[in-house]
């Protein structure tokens, strides 16, 4: 077996930026006819940090592209029906083109009630059933931003995903179970065979080893080990974990993939961090500009 050449690594850092620089445009161009910028509203409720980098990432990018921000924060313990008056609010002001609510909620709100509140035509999140569903069926919708951008990654670096075994580990409504819709739809990219493994698929590595593509969303860090993987096999991998590593931080990032075995034996792989991760970013500001040209809903 040739084992001599070499893995590529998917960039999605770039990728995201270069995606971010289109939009600059087309946000530019807007102004230019005299429309408003695109306006893009998160709520956040509660204090924790990874939500809080998320958002504050999000509000940094939108305006680096020209994309108005408001973040509405409220404390942990604030009640539903607050939450639930305040995605009302943003359904009605006309000033507000897309928003989001940044998950997970604390416990005592109700998640699907909430997504469900969210007026479909704002949901650039796209967790609202209606855009779940007119995604399943292929109408214009807003796709949920990590999936839109691994297909965009899969598009822009030319992987060819017709006819291929696509392995999707992790069922969540965030990205396994639309990223299978997605890879199995009459579409570029799609066209692949796909299956979905879970915590309850029985030998696991069975599957992970006969997929031509593979994409990692369990939640487990460095799950995915280098004999598991077929050679050539191309690597997508979502997850975000922090380990404790020998450096100032005291702690690094790693994904669901060992990085470093399973690039030696990849055809192409995404790095965690700059892979997966940017590529939302870039995709919610994309959904942003879509709900303010009102292409899907008008
Ligand atoms: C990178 C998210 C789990 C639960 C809720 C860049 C992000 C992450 C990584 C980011 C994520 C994950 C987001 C990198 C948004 C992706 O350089 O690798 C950006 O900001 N993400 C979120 O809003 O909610 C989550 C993961």
């Amino acid at each position: 077996m040739s084992k001599n050449k070499k893995v590529k690594i998917i960039d999605g850092k770039f990728t995201a930026q270069a995606i971010k620089e289109e939009i600059k445009k087309e946000v530019a161009a807007m102004i230019d006819n005299d429309a408003d910028a695109p306006h893009l509203a998160a709520i956040l409720v509660g204090d924790d940090p990874a939500s809080q980098t998320y958002v504050a990432s999000k509000e940094k990018a939108a305006l680096l592209v020209g994309i108005t921000s408001s973040v509405y924060k409220f404390q942990s313990d604030t009640a539903e029906e607050e939450i639930l008056q305040t995605i009302q609010y943003l359904n009605n002001d006309p000033e507000i083109d897309g928003f989001i609510v940044q998950l997970p909620l604390p416990e005592h709100i109700d998640v699907d009630k909430v997504l469900n509140t969210i007026d479909p035509s704002k949901d650039v999140d796209g967790f609202h059933p209606v855009n779940v569903g007119r995604m399943t069926l292929g109408l214009p919708a807003f796709i949920s931003a990590t999936p839109a951008g691994i297909l965009e990654l899969l598009e822009r670096y030319k992987i060819d995903t017709v006819g291929k075994h696509c392995v999707v580990l992790g069922r969540s409504n965030i990205v396994g179970s639309p990223m299978s819709i997605l890879m199995a739809k009459k579409a570029n990219p799609g066209n692949s065979t796909v299956t979905i493994c879970h915590s309850r698929t029985e030998d696991i590595e069975k599957y992970i080893r006969s997929a031509d593509i593979l994409i990692c969303a369990i939640g487990q860090p460095q799950f995915v080990k280098a004999d598991m993987v077929k050679e050539g096999a191309v690597v997508i991998d979502v997850g975000i974990h922090r380990i404790p590593a020998d450096n100032e931080k005291g702690y690094r990032i790693v994904g669901d993939v060992d990085f470093e075995e399973v690039s030696k034996k990849a055809s192409h792989i995404t790095p965690v961090p700059g892979g997966v991760g940017p590529m939302t970013i870039a995709m919610l500001l994309k959904n942003t500009l879509l709900a303010a040209k009102k292409e899907y809903y008008k």
